[in-house]
Formats: structure tokens, C-alpha cells, sequence
């Protein structure tokens, strides 16, 4: 299998699909291809080889080529039945497949305020109301996952599942804005953060030294 990423300082929805196989020890072969920007829209030059809709990640298994996050996760969990990549119980699974899918069609003032950008640091931009009602949305969906269904381990289900993936990039904006949480939900930010594969896709992160200014709304160049 070949993971086709992008940046991983800024790429968000690429590091689900990366947190989730190398945290599942599920093997890949990394193809990372750099942002570029033209007309102030950010581009992936060279995806097109991979894929016609034009954006990371895409999987290509057996040279047949899976995009966007949310059918990669799919697919892999399919692939690989025992490693039970979403929950094992039929509720926990059912909501664990509701809160993914609302992180991928929603949180739009998060994303657009609080752009992905692991090596930043600033402390309380993009803080708006909109932002703030996201936040305490993604609180409730912590702190309710962690009651309801994570006393198997420090995550939302436990152990680590696709919920938890597809959640580490927020984890990351929080770190870098600085966002003041609840106790629940701060608690399973450190949780995500201690993660092997999280902390490796940071280190890879800050190994980088692009500046991709479509993503760095707080810092003058
Ligand atoms: N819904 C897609 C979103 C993918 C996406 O927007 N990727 C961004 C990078 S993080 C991208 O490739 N942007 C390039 C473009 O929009 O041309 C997914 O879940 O994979």
C-alpha cells in the first residue's frame, strides 16, 4: 500500500489515514508531495499521478487508488477485520462512524480559523464565537465518548480506533492556539499526544521548513 500525503505540518487530513496505519503497525510505503500555491489556492503538485481529484491523502492499494480520508479509513478497516479499527460493539460503532463523519462535514470555523500548523504557536487567534461553539462542541463529543464508551483505555473507545485518528489533527490546533478545555477533554488531548504514531508524525512535522502562507493567517512573511 502507498499512502500519498502532503505536508505534515499543515496537512490535517492527511495525517488521519497516516496516524491511523502506522498507529495499527499496519505497513505503507509514504509518497509525501509538497504544497505549492498558485493564485493564492493551495496546490498538491504531482497528484495527479495518484488521483483526478486533486487532493491528499489518497491510498493506492494494489495500484487502485482510494481518496479523501473518511473512505481510506473505511477501506483499511475493511481490509483489516482483526484489528478491529472501529469499535467491536455495534453502539460504540455506530456513534464512533457519527462523530467521524461530523468532523469531516463540519467544523468549519475550527478549520478555517484555526488552520493545522503543528510547528506554530499562537495563543488565542481565530478565537470567535463561531470557533468557540465548534470547541465546545468537540468537548461534548470527548468528554461523552470518554463516559460513555472509553473506560477500556485513555481514548474515545478505549483503545485507539478511527474516532481517535480522525480527531488528532484537532488535537493540534488546540495546541497550537492554545485552547482552554474542560478537564475531560484536555485530559484525552494528552492522550492523543502521547500516542507513538502522533508523536512521530510531529517529529516529521518539524523536520519540515516550508511556509505555506494559504495556512498561516497569523504569521507575516
Ligand atoms: N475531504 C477530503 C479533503 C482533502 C483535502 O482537502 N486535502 C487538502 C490538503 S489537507 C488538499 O489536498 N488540498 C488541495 C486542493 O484543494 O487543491 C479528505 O477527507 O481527504
Amino acid at each position: 500500500m502507498v499512502l500519498v500525503i502532503g505536508n505534515k505540518n499543515y496537512s490535517s487530513w492527511s495525517m488521519r489515514p497516516w496516524v491511523l496505519l502506522r498507529q495499527a503497525g499496519i505497513e505503507f510505503e509514504e509518497v509525501q508531495l509538497k504544497f505549492g500555491e498558485q493564485q493564492g489556492r493551495l496546490t498538491v503538485p504531482g497528484i495527479e499521478k495518484y488521483s483526478a481529484a486533486g487532493k491528499v491523502p489518497v491510498l493506492v492499494i494494489e495500484g487502485e487508488p482510494v481518496w479523501d480520508s473518511l473512505a481510506i479509513a473505511e477501506t483499511v478497516a475493511e481490509r483489516f477485520p482483526d484489528l478491529q479499527l472501529w469499535p467491536a460493539d455495534a453502539k460504540a460503532r455506530a456513534h464512533a462512524r457519527a462523530i467521524c463523519a461530523e468532523m469531516h462535514s463540519g467544523f468549519q470555523a475550527v478549520r478555517g480559523n484555526m488552520p493545522m500548523n503543528i510547528r506554530g504557536r499562537h495563543p488565542g487567534k481565530g478565537l470567535t464565537a463561531e470557533t468557540q461553539r465548534d470547541i465546545d462542541r468537540i468537548a461534548a463529543i470527548w468528554t461523552q465518548c470518554r463516559e460513555r464508551f472509553g473506560s477500556g483505555g485513555p481514548l474515545l473507545f478505549g483503545r485507539c480506533t478511527i474516532a481517535d485518528a480522525y480527531y488528532a489533527p484537532v488535537v493540534m490546533r488546540f495546541q497550537t492556539y492554545a485552547v482552554k478545555l474542560p478537564p475531560a477533554a484536555q485530559a484525552y488531548c494528552e492522550a492523543v499526544l502521547s500516542l507513538k504514531a502522533v508523536r512521530e508524525w510531529i517529529d516529521g512535522a518539524r523536520r519540515e521548513s516550508e511556509f505555506v502562507a494559504e495556512d498561516e493567517p497569523y504569521t507575516r512573511k
